[in-house]
């Protein structure tokens, strides 16, 4: 194992899981133990369901919608996920004084303990598999860091599968949803709902944080989190394989609903259409899900 993996190339399975390589072998067991402070928020999806929006709308609230404060607080937070590398002891350091905004795409099973007795408070979000799935391959493509995914059909075949890069879309989402939909510290959302709904949702979280704001902070937040603001300045640097080195990709693509119209083909649609009717059946999470608007 090596201690900081140099290039974003494949996936570390552990524990039957493929994470990414930015993954070390210990660190899904340190984030059981993971200690959690009351105003800890952590942000939680499945790859390409909105994390950074979501995480951007979390800022905006806890800064009330004001753009110096979130200037500073972007500066100070950790950066990246909470699983990669050690950000998570990182996140251990952080002042006391700011609640600690945490994105990760990790599995249900190795969530800190803690947050089971009802420690932090989870925004979980989660957006339509077939979106989902052309974001993700897009992400791949442009990254080439699976090689063997960088064909839209080659890719539309592992992400049926278990041993996707962090798992597949229903093995992730229906157990959190299943098991935790109740709970007064976790809030569901769905990108599709952000999108129809952005000021609504601004409030919903707000209201969730104990972060009340005026009317016109809400606006602001909408502002500040428009689909064309987080455009204008969120990109991050990659390094990709040795021989093409370091490149910076733009983190947000096209930001919409129903665009996996332009990449399944009729028989992939009707093959996912079957294998979401099967996975879905009987669940309370299919009545959240919509692929279209
Ligand atoms: S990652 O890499 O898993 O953390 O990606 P994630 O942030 O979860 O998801 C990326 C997709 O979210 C879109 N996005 C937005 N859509 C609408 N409004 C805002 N403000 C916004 N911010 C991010 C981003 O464009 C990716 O979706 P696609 O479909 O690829 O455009």
């Amino acid at each position: 194992m090596a201690d900081t993996p140099k290039t974003f190339l494949g996936v570390n399975v552990i524990n039957g899981f493929a994470w990414s390589p930015q993954v070390l072998d210990d660190t899904p067991e340190k984030l059981q133990s993971f200690e959690i402070r009351e105003d800890d928020v952590f942000v939680l999806t499945y790859p390409k369901a909105g994390t950074n929006w979501a995480r951007e709308l979390v800022r905006n609230i806890v800064c009330d919608g004001n753009k110096e404060k979130v200037k500073e607080d972007y500066e100070s937070n950790p950066p990246g996920q909470l699983e990669f590398v050690d950000n998570w002891k990182k996140y251990d350091n952080f002042l006391r004084e700011k609640p600690r905004i945490m994105m990760s795409h990790e599995p249900v099973d190795v969530l800190p303990r803690q947050i089971f007795e009802g420690k932090g408070r989870v925004l979980f979000v989660m957006r339509n598999p077939k979106d989902s799935a052309v974001s993700f391959w897009n992400f791949i493509k442009d990254r080439q860091f699976l090689e063997e995914y960088e064909k839209w059909d080659t890719f539309f075949e592992a992400y049926l599968r278990s041993d996707m890069l962090n798992g597949n879309w229903f093995d992730y989402n229906l157990p959190y949803y299943e098991q935790h939909r109740n709970k007064k510290n976790f809030l569901f959302l769905t990108y599709e709902e952000m999108k129809l709904d952005h000021k609504g949702c601004v409030i919903r979280i707000s209201d969730f944080l104990s972060r009340p704001l005026s009317e016109e902070q809400v606006d602001k937040v909408v502002q500040n989190t428009s689909f064309s603001s987080m455009k204008a300045k969120n990109s991050i640097s990659f390094q990709l394989k040795e021989e093409i080195g370091k490149k910076t990709f733009p983190l947000l693509r096209k930001g919409i609903v129903g665009d996996w119209k332009t990449r399944f083909t009729v028989a992939q649609n009707e093959r996912f259409d079957a294998i979401y009717n099967q996975r879905m059946e009987g669940s309370a999470l299919a009545k959240r899900i919509i692929f279209e608007t």
